[in-house]
């Protein structure tokens, strides 16, 4: 049963005499509204009908329908073909039954359209052509033109014709994320070149996140503008920072994202590894939902978070590379932990594995709604 407040579904202000024409203006009742899917209203800390479920990277090494369809094109060429992207993001949707479906992109896509040469690595991972080193650097970054996002506005435009009732959740790299791989040129372990610009320059160092907060929120707008109604900032590195450098240095920059969506009113999800300690300023930078890893049980979770948050999370990815007894098991603790939230979505801590057998994703999805079905 949906449990639905009355001012999720207001009656149009006249309903047409049954033998009448349709009125063009009225609303088509027959497509499910996704601003009124389980998903944000879980992210709203609304009754659901069930725990609705999604899982990072659900599209991707995973999925062999996801390997045939990229055979032969380059990951960062195939985010920019519409078709490809609404293929792909559609791919994990139709075959798990989620709850929701994520953009198929990258975070380092704004930096690839605003002109820089990045690539994205087989088995590595973004790498940065010419990093940011140095003051001058950092000024010489080109802006992302809105204007250079209508590729990705058809997608999205393309993918809510596609998925009715069913949410699309878009994203963008947070400002901090983002500096890794410009600064130290690839994914790294141990962002050590990150935190000696961060310590040596801070006035650039301001000035890089304040750029990258100024694309993520472009690119962000574009999504939402276009039809996505839900979106979350993945600072997936911020947990390598101390609670009070990711206070002065990173969190403004975090926030500014937020902020410079405007007025668009779509539910905010905000997301990091190993951030235990950092859970209520990640709240604090303006998330609706904070995303928790499988470090932190969700009960705990909602405590550092405090009352005015959902959560996201938090099933440990290798988790599905076990036995189903465990996974089972594993499943239904996340789900009664996850009890303790305002809202709880259901997903990993982190992105699903590449060797993860899809069967098992579509088997976690449909036992987190069996456990959780009102
Ligand atoms: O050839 C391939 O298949 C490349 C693998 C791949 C994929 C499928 C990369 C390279 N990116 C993606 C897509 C992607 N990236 C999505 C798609 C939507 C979905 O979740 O289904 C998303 C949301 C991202 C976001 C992303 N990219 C993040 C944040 C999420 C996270 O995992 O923490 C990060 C850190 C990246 C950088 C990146 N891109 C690709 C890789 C392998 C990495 C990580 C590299 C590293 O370890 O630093």
């Amino acid at each position: 049963m949906v449990v639905t407040p009355a001012s999720d579904h207001a009656a149009p202000d006249h309903v047409a005499p049954d033998c009448a024409a349709p009125d063009p203006a009225a609303p088509d009742v027959s497509v499910p509204d996704p601003a009124a899917s389980d998903l944000v209203r879980a992210a709203r800390g609304l009754p659901v009908s069930r725990t609705p479920v999604w899982f990072m990277r659900q599209a991707g090494r995973s999925l062999p329908e996801y390997r045939a369809l990229r055979a032969g094109t380059a990951m960062l060429e195939a985010c920019q073909d519409p078709d490809l992207v609404t293929e792909i993001t559609m791919q994990p949707v139709r075959r798990h039954g989620v709850d929701a479906a994520i953009l198929f992109s990258d975070i380092v896509l704004p930096l690839v359209v605003a002109g820089l040469d990045v690539e994205i690595k087989p088995g590595v991972g973004p790498v940065v052509a010419a990093p940011v080193r140095s003051v001058a650097d950092v000024d010489a970054l080109p802006p992302l033109e809105p204007e250079r996002l209508a590729f990705l506005q058809t997608a999205v435009r393309q993918l809510v014709g596609e998925l009715g009732g069913t949410p699309l959740i878009g994203f963008a790299g947070a400002p901090f994320t983002l500096a890794t791989y410009l600064i130290e040129g690839g994914p790294s372990k141990e962002h050590a070149r990150t935190k000696a610009f961060m310590y040596a320059e801070p006035q650039a160092w301001a000035r890089l996140l304040d750029r990258l907060a100024v694309s993520a929120a472009t690119f962000l707008r574009a999504q939402i503008d276009a039809g996505a109604v839900a979106v979350q900032l993945f600072d997936s590195w911020a947990g390598v920072l101390s609670a009070a450098d990711y206070a002065h240095r990173v969190l403004p920059h975090s926030r500014a994202v937020f902020d410079g969506l405007g007025d668009r009113n779509v539910p905010r999800i905000h997301f990091g590894v190993s951030t235990g300690e950092l859970l209520p300023l990640i709240g604090d930078a303006g998330a609706d939902v904070v995303g928790v890893d499988w470090r932190v049980p969700l009960d705990e979770a909602a405590r550092r978070v405090g009352a005015g948050r959902s959560l996201q999370g938090n099933l440990d990815p290798a988790v599905l590379l076990a036995d189903r007894a465990t996974v089972d098991r594993e499943v239904r603790r996340v789900v009664e932990e996850g009890r303790s939230a305002r809202g709880h979505i259901f997903n990993l801590g982190h992105g699903v594995l590449p060797e993860t057998d899809p069967g098992v994703l579509t088997h976690v999805a449909d036992l987190v709604h069996e456990l959780t079905a009102q």
